[in-house]
């Protein structure tokens, strides 16, 4: 049959197979159709593997994560995880037999939109177990996590089954930059060095409902005023007196939540970043004073939770020189950089040396229906996963 006639058939193969499955049962899919082995773990992480001459070292990983935000792009993720099966299939059809194992990772939960924390397949990974007080996570939908765990690993019957962690050699992530530095600096390629710190807060300030119309100031206690009053003090301090801070109040709301009702309570999330560990503790305090002073000024209580803590960790010096020497065997310009969002990454360097290769995309916009990377971008940014792959295994000492 002519190859335009197969090709043809597979596009429209393709096709078909898209519309019907979801991401991970998709990757699936085309992994066994090219003979691949296709594992899930107790958190429904999906991993691909091409085995390697030596069968028993441990696999080097490359990936990222296929989960997305509510207005989320079509590049946060996907790009990596696709990019690492790309590499996969050409290893393949090159006939490039690396010695070790390699596995194409997609992690589970790595937003933590839904169920709060973010990475919780690269962290129960690192941990080798699933934390207890996760069984009781309830996501902002209300259903149970563990519900929707066990719904996602019935959803994928063609993996394998494996247990949660396991010795690996090294890893590697391709992401967008969610920034606007490389594509302002018109470079390609980003060699990431390291992921800044974040932790997230949930804040609860209760007061009193009671009616809009009849209820005079003076018999107020409105836990609306106590929060716009403590954000506004955070505002106009904690970034603007430090260009490496990052506050964010991205969910909020008032209960009964109702038009003409005070509330009795407003809860929010605050999602706080910086470099820094001694700097983030300082932000910290600084928030958890701000709501506590102006609930008590205005006579309501306040409870804070904290429901993620990463702490910033830098990556590897062979697996960054691996990823420098890729750029040169490419000649593709470069520039090292630290990580304002945080990854997958972050936790799997509890276990193994790690970097990240970042690629520029589109006013730096992320999170956003909008956000969009140039096809000559996603080009290079696989063939630096590519490149870096290989040269990753000799700069960490791994025959190939
Ligand atoms: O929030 C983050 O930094 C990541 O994009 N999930
Ligand atoms: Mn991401
Ligand atoms: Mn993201």
């Amino acid at each position: 049959m002519p190859q335009s006639v197969q090709r043809r058939q597979a596009a429209s193969t393709g096709r078909r197979l898209v519309r019907k499955t979801r991401p991970p049962a998709l990757l699936a899919e085309l992994a066994l159709r090219r003979g691949f082995r296709v594992y899930q773990d107790p958190l429904a992480n999906l991993f691909i593997r091409r085995d390697g001459k030596d069968g028993h070292h441990p696999p080097f990983l490359i990936g990222s994560h296929l989960d997305s935000q509510p207005t989320g792009g079509r590049y946060d993720g996907a790009l990596g995880t696709l990019a690492a099966f790309e590499v996969l299939e050409t290893l393949e059809d090159a006939g490039i037999v690396t010695d070790v194992p390699i596995e194409v990772v997609a992690w589970t939960n790595e937003e933590g939109s839904r169920f709060a924390p973010g990475a919780m397949g690269s962290m129960a990974f690192s941990l080798g177990h699933i934390p207890e007080s996760w069984q009781d996570i309830q996501g902002t939908d209300g259903v149970f996590w563990r519900d929707a765990l066990a719904e996602t690993i019935a959803a994928l019957p063609v993996a394998e089954q494996r247990a949660l962690g396991f010795p690996i050699s090294g890893y590697l992530e391709l992401h967008i930059e969610q920034g606007p530095s490389l594509e302002n600096e018109n470079i390609p390629i980003g060699i990431v060095t390291g992921v800044q710190g974040t932790r997230w807060l949930e804040v609860t300030v209760a007061g009193q409902a009671a009616h809009a119309g009849t209820t005079q100031l003076a018999f107020r206690r409105d836990p609306m005023v106590a929060v716009t009053s403590a954000l506004h003090m955070l505002y106009e301090t904690v970034m603007p007196e430090d260009d490496n801070a990052r506050l964010t109040i991205g969910r909020i709301a008032a209960l009964p939540g109702s038009v003409n009702a005070i509330p009795g309570s407003v809860s929010l999330t605050v999602d706080l970043r910086h470099p820094l560990t001694d700097r983030l503790n300082t932000i910290e305090a600084q928030v958890l004073a701000a709501f506590q002073a102006s609930a008590a000024l205005h006579g309501c209580k306040v409870d804070i939770r904290k429901t993620f803590d990463m702490s910033p960790a830098p990556f590897s010096k062979a697996v960054i020189e691996g990823v420098e020497q890729a750029a040169g065997h490419l000649g593709l310009p470069s520039k090292h950089m630290i990580s304002g969002a945080f990854h997958d990454a972050l936790y799997v360097a509890r276990v193994a040396p790690r970097a990240m290769i970042f690629v520029p995309c589109r006013d730096g916009l992320s999170h956003n229906e909008a956000e969009y990377v140039d096809p000559e971008h996603s080009v290079a940014g696989t063939q630096m996963l590519f490149q870096s792959t290989l040269d990753v295994l000799n700069t960490l000492a791994i025959k190939q």
